[in-house]
């Protein structure tokens, strides 16, 4: 039965909660983690410090004081995750590598018991037949290739693709999918502009040099992985797309800043081998770009099978008036603030949104992602796209049972994959979905106050339980059915 043309036979055209739709035969289900919000043991079997060690342990900087130090434990109990997954009947999983834990300074020598611990993590997960999605970098970056510059410096990238040949190596002949970049948008704007993510720096000009040596790392790594790894994996990079609207006429100016900085930014040299015209014109004053050097576009430019897409909720934004006081609702990884958008500071508002709000206060909108999907599509049209992140933290209550009856995640998690089933059913070629996340887990600056798991991890005895979203999910992956 081709499941995706039955799609409108259910609900109706303005309401995402639907059920009994069917996904495409091998569409891929998965859940997803990152080695800092997960593992722990920080400072085990060799692992060196991160930005993240340096920037949870600076007071003020995560809610509560909260480290990664412990987190989920995951390092020390990979069996029992493993087994989790296995029980949950995921496709696929989605992981980090902690870069300090296979180089603990950045270069140099390579670290063995980290390799080994990732190695007999993609070993675990084959044997349960489920696919390694292996990311590199997803924001735990050496401490010491901080102290020597960061993004900003050029010397990081080059950092980069030696670590890359180094995982091409170790585990390119059983990954499945190999992503470079876990969202450069916010290593390198919130890292370096805003200052609300490790390292924690407020400097336009470096966010912007960030940019351009992320994208350089993407693509030299990117070349790495493919001449080191002896099997044959496919290739990524996951995005955060932020998908904009507007509440008012003559707000196109500010959609286009906000798209140039957010998305194209990353996009356009990725896929196309070009910068915005645009964008570097809106950044002129900030800099004048002369890190990108001769050769540089060509090596960021690089093929790739999917593009990793993470959506959570929109943003709505408008041209500031320069009077009134400057609207800075983008809730979205708290970033509205301006100095997350070089050269568009204080020509541009985020203004409040229609809920309702997931415990984030990111608003709800599954829309966005149809909207994102389709054109994404439109814009990259031979380009097979992945959903890599997707889901919502609650604040979730433990039943007297034990049990976790959060319905209002599984509410969101229906609406979100009726948005994709749509967009599959209008031409987009979607592979899978991957929800955020399997566990609770350390949720940057907000520490442990946010739970977004299918999964409630007890943060004082380490116990995991299964949410009902947890077991709604299980029987999406399983049966390819959206369920009641
Ligand atoms: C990100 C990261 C995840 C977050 C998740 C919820 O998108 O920021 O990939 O690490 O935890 O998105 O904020």
């Amino acid at each position: 039965m081709n499941t995706v043309t039955e799609l409108h036979t259910h609900g109706g055209a303005a309401d995402y909660r639907d059920h009994g739709l069917i996904f495409p035969r091998g569409f891929v289900f998965g859940s997803a983690t990152a080695s800092y919000q997960v593992e722990g043991a920080f400072d085990e079997d060799g692992r060196g410090p991160s930005i993240w060690d340096t920037f949870s342990k600076t007071p003020g900087k995560v809610w509560n004081g909260d480290t990664g130090d412990v987190a989920c434990d995951h390092y020390h109990r990979q069996g029992a995750d493993l087994d989790l997954m296995k029980e949950l009947g995921l496709g696929a999983y989605r992981f980090s590598i902690a870069w300090p834990r296979i180089q603990p300074t950045g270069t140099g020598a390579v670290n063995q018991p980290g390799v080994d611990f990732y190695s007999r993590l993609v070993d675990g997960l084959l044997e349960r037949g489920i696919r390694p999605v292996a990311t590199l970098y997803h924001w735990d970056l050496p401490q010491a290739l901080e102290d020597a510059g960061g993004w900003p410096a050029r010397g990081t990238a080059d950092a980069f693709e030696e670590y890359a040949a180094i995982m091409g190596r170790a585990l390119g002949d059983r990954v499945h999918t190999w992503t470079t970049l876990n969202e450069p948008w916010c290593s390198a704007y919130l890292g370096y502009g805003q200052g609300g993510h490790a390292p924690g720096r407020h400097e336009p000009a470096a966010a912007l040099a960030a940019v351009h040596h992320l994208n350089l790392a993407h693509g030299r790594g990117l070349q790495a992985l493919r001449a080191t790894s002896a099997g044959d994996p496919e290739y990524s990079v996951t995005l955060n797309f932020h998908v904009l609207r507007t509440d008012g006429p003559g707000n196109d100016d500010a959609i286009r800043r906000i798209d140039g900085l957010a998305n194209r930014v990353f996009t356009h040299p990725m896929l196309r081998g070009e910068y915005p015209a645009d964008v570097i014109a809106d950044t002129a004053a900030v800099t004048d770009w002369e890190f990108v050097k001769d050769g540089d576009l060509d090596a960021v430019c690089q093929p790739i099978d999917v593009l990793g897409v993470n959506y959570y909720s929109t943003a709505t934004v408008r041209l500031w008036d320069g009077t009134s006081p400057r609207q800075q609702n983008d809730g979205h990884k708290g970033a509205s603030d301006g100095t997350a958008w070089p050269g568009s500071h204080e020509l541009v508002e985020f203004v409040e949104q229609p809920g309702p709000f997931t415990a984030m206060g990111w608003n709800i909108a599954p829309d966005g992602l149809e909207n994102l999907l389709m054109s994404l599509h439109e814009q990259f049209p031979h380009q097979p796209l992945m959903v890599t992140e997707n889901g919502a933290a609650f604040d979730d209550v433990v039943a007297a049972d034990g049990s976790v009856p959060d319905a209002d995640r599984i509410d969101y998690l229906r609406r979100h994959f009726t948005a994709a089933h749509r967009a599959l059913s209008r031409g987009v070629d979607l592979r899978g979905y991957f929800v955020w996340s399997l566990l609770d887990n350390f949720e940057w600056g907000y520490g442990y106050a946010k739970r977004f798991g299918i999964v409630r991890v007890d943060f004082d005895t380490l116990e995991r339980a299964v949410k009902d979203s947890g077991r709604w999910y299980s029987r999406l992956a399983t049966t390819g059915v959206l369920p009641e």
